[in-house]
């Protein structure tokens, strides 16, 4: 048990000397957390405004989600999937009917539930469409973020999630975001193409919401073409966008799903692909797995989550103090010359700042939201990502809204 009290600076400083430099943290140093509220080392108090990239939907150390960590802890935590447990089929029977498919392939991390996913869109596509082997392709889309893995990064287009990590995947085809008619163009001209890799908000490239109806036409595109519609919800699901999964808003049925994040409540690694069996069984034995995938504490701990989420009505939270945000910070817009536009659906917002990418005023706000008691980050540059736990109140979304107001009149390039 580590014992020594660190101050920031010392946490910091440790971090620095002994930690691998793959972040550049907001300087504030967390040591608790509770609901939609972070405490420092030094005790000030802040709202969450990120929730961890959305994996603190339900709030952090949600009591119903941390008494299923600790009760199943001291149970059984791992049994490997070598051998049975009293939980898993337990958990995949829940987590099913819970999201509406007839399979689920647990896995840990949403890059690896993605790297799922492509496996599972290539197998099938080479032994029920007679795709030739090492012949499928994947339409993905410009600017997306799915992870980083090596494969992964393959069909990015940010320069800093690739250079130097190469060679790289082959089969992937990038196309605009939110434009049909490249998707179909594609579906047209390409041979062996086997799926669709999709956002349904772009969210690291800053919270791009496509135009109503996108997500349904594509997804009809994929069924005349006949490849399938894979929807990566690590980000938008989870009541996120204010229906349980963003996809939900118009009505698509995902042929694959991808879950991660808030599936777990940000209490544990938990991630999911879900389809339906005729997809799913392309998996046999031995095929693919993973040490900890599907674990008894990520059961346990993942039907806690999704219980608050119904329980606590969150999607419907999300969906109201979304439109509330963005209404109040719209009037924001329209009063400083600081901030062009606020965009997003449910909690899951965004605005636009004033200056180039290249410029420091997103992240100098941030800085000074952090002093006025509200944490957020930029994400590429001159965008500020707002989203904070589902489970804020309107009381609490008001105080913020104020927080964001003060510290954007009051800033000073
Ligand atoms: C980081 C970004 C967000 C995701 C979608 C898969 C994954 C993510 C749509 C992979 C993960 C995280 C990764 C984290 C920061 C955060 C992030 F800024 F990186 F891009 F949210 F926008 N699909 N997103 O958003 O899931 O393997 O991380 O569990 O890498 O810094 P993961």
């Amino acid at each position: 048990m580590i014992s020594e009290k660190l101050t920031s600076q010392q946490a910091i400083d440790f971090e620095n000397q002994y930690g691998a430099h793959n972040y550049h943290p907001l300087p504030v140093v967390l040591s608790r957390g509770e609901g939609v509220y972070v405490w420092d080392v030094e005790g000030k108090k802040y709202y969450d405004f990120l929730s961890a990239y959305s994996a603190v939907n339900q709030g952090h150390c949600h009591p119903t989600i941390i008494n299923a960590l600790t009760q199943q802890a001291s149970k059984l935590t791992l049994t490997s999937r070598a051998f049975y447990n009293d939980i898993l089929g337990n958990y995949e029977k829940y987590v099913t009917q819970y999201f509406g498919f007839e399979k689920v392939l647990p896995m840990n991390t949403g890059a690896e539930a993605v790297e799922t996913a492509i496996k599972l869109c290539r197998k099938y596509a080479y032994e029920k469409k007679g795709i030739p082997e090492n012949e499928a392709q994947i339409i993905v889309c410009k600017n997306n973020f799915h992870g980083r893995t090596t494969t992964i990064i393959s069909f990015s287009n940010d320069e800093d999630a690739r250079k130097n990590f190469g060679p790289f995947t082959a089969g992937f085809i990038k196309i605009e975001y939110d434009n049909l008619e490249a998707l179909e163009n594609t579906l047209k001209t390409t041979k062996n193409v086997a799926g669709f890799l999709v956002e349904p908000i772009q969210g690291e490239a800053g919270v791009y919401v496509p135009s109503k109806g996108y997500l349904a036409k594509a997804k009809a595109l994929c069924e005349k073409y006949k490849v399938l519609f894979i929807a990566d919800e690590v980000q938008t699901g989870v009541a996120r966008t204010g229906k349980l999964l963003a996809v939900n808003h118009e009505n698509v049925t995902p042929d694959i799903l991808i879950l991660g994040k808030a599936l777990s409540g940000g209490v544990y690694p938990v991630s999911a692909v879900f389809s339906n069996t005729e997809i799913m069984n392309v998996i046999k034995p031995g095929q693919h797995g993973s040490t900890f995938g599907g674990n008894p504490l990520a059961c346990a701990v993942a039907i806690a989550a999704l219980e608050v989420v119904r329980d606590e009505k969150l999607a419907e939270n999300s969906e109201v103090l979304g439109a509330l945000f963005r209404t109040e910070i719209q009037k924001l817009v329209e009063s400083s010359d600081l901030v062009n536009s606020v965009r997003g659906k449910g909690l899951l917002n965004a605005i636009l700042i004033n200056d180039t990418e290249k410029s420091s005023t997103a992240w100098d706000i941030c800085i000074k939201l952090r002093d006025n008691g509200l944490l957020a980050k930029p994400t590429h540059g001159n965008i500020i990502r707002f989203a904070p736990p589902l489970v804020m109140n309107k009381e609490q979304l008001l105080d913020c809204v104020e927080i964001i107001k003060k510290t954007i009149l009051e800033f000073k390039i």
